[in-house]
């Protein structure tokens, strides 16, 4: 056991799981005490280790401080620049420099004040999700509370009795949808059994935002980018466990989709849902778990098969980064005639009012590209090596990603339908140096070039490899979440 608590010792002070940026902590809580190394205190205070700190890979723990026997959170509503792969830096708003925002853990029975500042040029207001606390401590604008106006403040206070995952939130509703979310873990009095080893939790997030623009439509109701925990595959922070570990994964969504979300190589039990820990005679074997929005769902699981096992939104079209119909001479020579350009297709305003009769109200799904008029699929050739390097041609290519060619056949444009995954998936789009970090070594070569959207790995590694990846992790300098100064990065990205 000592053993064991040594090990999160070591590794909960390390990067990918208070992976913030430690500046803005320091400039945000000066002079506060009782900073994130106090939440240790979850695995040792209670029942022998009963209880484990919950990571959030990608997203850092709030610090808090004790005055008076109340546990004292400080959240910062404010615009937040977020990269959510490398090169892909995106305006969102959400919680002391985040979004989602930083995950708050208490223990049950705690008494906890959050003082909430809103730095954003709009009212805001704090919604504490399922929490069963005094009305006037719901955080709902116009009824339980003023807004909190720009510049303003507002804190809350109470006692909470309840255990599971909750979290907390903008409740406004396209304040949500740019980002304003947060995990808030409540550790139960007396431990769950059986106990598991390790614990996690996963925000799931989405975003409307066409290429070359940095603002998402928070409008749209189709989404090119999938996050967890504020990145999309292959940046997403692979979950590293031990071989034969008991795991918990609790998944949150808030969006405007439901997240079917699947985990190879094992089957899991639902444990716990956004109303608290479920009582063991419900849970039954699954390996694919729906988590509506607005929801919380735990997931638990014995890592009993050793590999590099992906956990995914299932839905196909949260498997891809920046998808965009066609757009532009990516592939084909002209491009293909697609119904609606992509702004208007994604709901973008590029001139006249949202009423004006050229746009006219057109909300909802049949918003999304191709809604409007059939879209005219027909086969060009497809870009030769030589035509890609044209200068006018941009390379089908990032900086700083593999050159791979993507494997098709001769008769490749023969057949109705192609492409489809050909130049979204493979060799071509690998990065994986753009994403290397110590929970990624020792991944298949190339695995980044599979790997988009709402997806991660969990990696039910051997003692040894295990600890080789603790080494790296001790090593690694700072907590940096991801490599955000590889020389691949600095490709321009306005
Ligand atoms: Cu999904």
């Amino acid at each position: 056991m000592k053993n064991r608590r040594d090990f999160f010792r070591n590794t909960l002070g390390l990067g990918a799981i208070f992976a913030a940026a430690p500046r803005l902590f320091a400039a945000q809580h000066e002079g506060g005490t009782g900073m994130d190394m106090k939440h240790r205190s979850h695995a040792t205070d209670r029942g022998s280790g009963l209880i484990v700190p919950v990571e959030t890979p990608d997203v850092s723990q709030l610090p808090w401080r004790i005055d008076g026997g109340v546990k004292e959170f400080h959240l910062i509503a404010e615009p937040v620049k977020q990269e959510i792969v490398p090169g892909r830096v995106v305006d969102l708003w959400g919680y002391n420099g985040s979004a989602p925002g930083p995950t708050i853990q208490v223990n049950q029975g705690d008494r906890v004040r959050i003082i909430v500042d809103n730095h954003l040029p709009e009212a805001t207001s704090m919604h504490w999700h399922g929490f069963e606390v005094p009305v006037e401590m719901d955080g709902s604008p116009g009824s339980s509370q003023d807004p909190i106006p720009p510049g303003g403040r507002f804190v809350y206070e109470f006692t909470l009795h309840q255990e599971g995952t909750y979290f907390y939130h903008s409740h406004m509703a396209m304040q949500e949808m740019m980002g304003m979310i947060g995990a808030f873990i409540m550790h139960p009095r007396e431990p769950y059994r059986p106990r598991v080893d390790r614990d996690v939790a996963i925000i799931l997030q989405e975003y409307a935002t066409l290429p070359n623009i940095t603002i998402p439509n928070s409008m749209n109701m189709e989404f090119n980018w999938l996050t967890l925990n504020g990145r999309a595959a292959p940046a997403t922070t692979p979950l590293i466990v031990r071989h034969g570990e008991r795991v918990r994964i609790r998944l949150i969504n808030l969006g405007m989709d439901h997240h079917p979300i699947h985990l190879h190589g094992h089957q899991f039990v639902v444990t716990g849902t956004e109303g608290g820990r479920q009582p063991e005679s419900t849970w039954g074997p699954g390996n694919t778990v729906l988590v509506g929005v607005a929801q919380s769902r735990d997931i638990e699981f014995v890592a009993n098969n050793p590999g590099d096992w992906m956990l995914h939104c299932h839905l196909p079209h949260h498997m891809m980064n920046q998808m965009s119909s066609n757009v532009g001479p990516m592939s084909r020579r002209n491009g293909i005639p697609a119904g609606l350009d992509m702004e208007r297709g994604m709901g973008m305003l590029r001139q006249g009012s949202a009423t004006s009769e050229e746009n006219g109200p057109s909300l909802g799904r049949g918003m999304g590209v191709g809604s409007t008029s059939e879209q005219s699929l027909s086969n060009s050739p497809l870009k030769t090596k030589s035509a890609t390097q044209h200068e006018d041609m941009p390379a089908m290519q990032h900086q700083g990603m593999h050159t791979g060619e993507p494997a098709i056949s001769k008769d490749a444009n023969s057949v109705p339908g192609f492409p489809q995954d050909a130049f979204m998936e493979g060799p071509m789009m690998a990065m994986d140096q753009m994403v290397d970090k110590p929970e990624t070594f020792g991944l298949r070569p190339g695995w980044s070039g599979f790997m988009a959207g709402m997806m991660t790995f969990v990696r039910v590694l051997p003692q040894e490899k295990y600890d080789q990846i603790v080494e790296l992790r001790k090593k690694r300098e700072g907590n940096k979440p991801m490599n955000m100064d590889m020389p691949g990065m600095e490709h321009k990205h306005e």
